[in-house]
């Protein structure tokens, strides 16, 4: 097929056909006070859209805006090069946003855009804020909008009921834990502390946050019945086992226990610095809920901007300024005599494999701990070793 044919091919498509869409704002949004509502304004078939010019009017005295968090909607799809600008009259109460793709959207309906509005702490429960749709063009007015959203009301402008905030008493909790021993429960030394999870109800949009306390639990109390999304931010240090969002029901009246979250252990990259932690701060002691908290902290910091062996190196640092903190804790005794004459354990020169390494960490301490050992290459000895450690429960 010649290009060039292709191409008239798909103008005169387009042209060939007289495109319509339907544009608005839901009229059956709810919202509680000092809350968040998610409001789309949706497209009922987006053939042919690549640009979309929207402006809108809203009550400045209930509803709050801000631009840079206004959103490009559903119909867009996720992996395209969707560019969004939104301009926010705070005192007038407008917005005005252009919303555009490279390539033009098929036949698929959603939402152009979303506009997280903030609902004001003494917005009247039960009174209606209206979201005046005041004008949409489509491809600069080549697509006909129809019907043709106006200033003041017509049948596109949108609608939010205040409602009676959230007083149930349902309450959804759960844990992070590295499974270090592979039995899908949560044991003694498994738990992760310091890793933030956000709970969003799906229907309002409202978002909650937290982060796991030092015996990995977490928990959101008074809670209204409804759909939610659980998300786990992923602690950088650890392997993820893939789960990290889950959905589910809140029934009235319920309280949803083990919504979980777990873990396959720490990275190869970051092993040598738990049993470090491990050896001088007793598994479950308060520095060693520490030391875990530093150590996703330090990684999460470290993720984008280090290779693997200068984190642990640096990392390596900061446990052991932690350790030295705890005073005297870290003289533990050692359970091993093999080096009591005190030479290095750990060969500056060449790094022994893991496996030597998980062998002897318990006398680390009274060797100085002087030199992180690296094993983030791929050395076949250094997996087994790895493994051999994970199977240890000393992960
Ligand atoms: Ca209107
Ligand atoms: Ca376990
Ligand atoms: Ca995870």
């Amino acid at each position: 097929m010649k290009p060039s044919r292709s191409r008239r091919l798909s103008v005169e498509s387009l042209e060939g056909r007289r495109l319509l869409a339907a544009v608005n704002i839901p009229d059956d949004l709810t919202s509680a006070p000092d809350a968040i509502v998610s409001v789309p304004v949706n497209i009922d078939s987006a053939t042919g859209v690549r640009a979309a010019e929207i402006r809108l009017s809203y009550d400045t005295s209930v509803l709050d805006l801000d631009a840079d968090d206004i959103d490009f909607g559903s119909v867009w799809g996720t992996d395209g090069d969707t560019q969004v600008t939104a301009n926010v009259d705070d005192a007038a109460g407008t917005v005005v946003i252009f919303v555009s793709a490279s390539s033009a959207l098929t036949d698929v309906s959603g939402s152009l855009v979303e506009l997280p509005f903030s609902v004001a702490s003494d917005a009247v429960v039960d009174s209606t804020s209206v979201l005046d749709l005041t004008e949409v063009s489509l491809n600069e007015g080549q697509i006909t909008v129809d019907p043709s959203p106006v200033s003041g009301t017509d049948s596109t402008d949108g609608l939010i009921t205040i409602t009676a905030a959230a007083t149930g008493d349902d309450s959804i909790s759960g844990f992070v834990y590295a499974d270090a021993d592979n039995d899908n429960s949560l044991g003694t030394g498994e738990a992760i502390p310091g890793v933030t999870i956000t709970l969003t109800n799906t229907s309002t949009g409202a978002e909650l946050q937290t982060t796991t306390d030092v015996d990995g639990s977490y928990e959101f109390t008074d809670l209204a019945p409804g759909e939610y999304e659980i998300v786990q931010s992923q602690p950088v240090a650890y392997l993820d086992s893939g789960d990290n969002e889950l959905t589910v029901t809140l029934v009235e009246g319920t309280t949803l226990e083990d919504q979980n979250f777990r873990e396959l252990g720490l990275l190869p990259q970051f092993i040598f610095n738990r049993l470090h932690t491990n050896t001088v701060m007793p598994v479950g002691s308060d520095n060693w809920n520490d030391a875990v908290s530093d150590l996703n902290t330090f990684a999460e910091s470290t993720e984008s901007s280090s290779s693997a062996s200068a984190a642990t190196a640096s990392f390596s640092d900061a446990a052991a300024s932690t350790s030295s903190a705890s005073g005297a804790e870290s003289t533990t005794t050692s359970t091993s005599d093999s080096n009591a004459s005190g030479e290095p354990l750990f060969d500056q020169a060449e790094a022994e494999p893991l496996a030597s390494v998980a062998a002897n960490v318990v006398t680390a301490q009274t060797a100085g701990m002087a030199t992180p050992v690296a094993s983030s290459d791929d050395d076949s000895d250094e997996n087994e070793a790895v493994d051999e450690v994970f199977a240890s429960n000393l992960f």
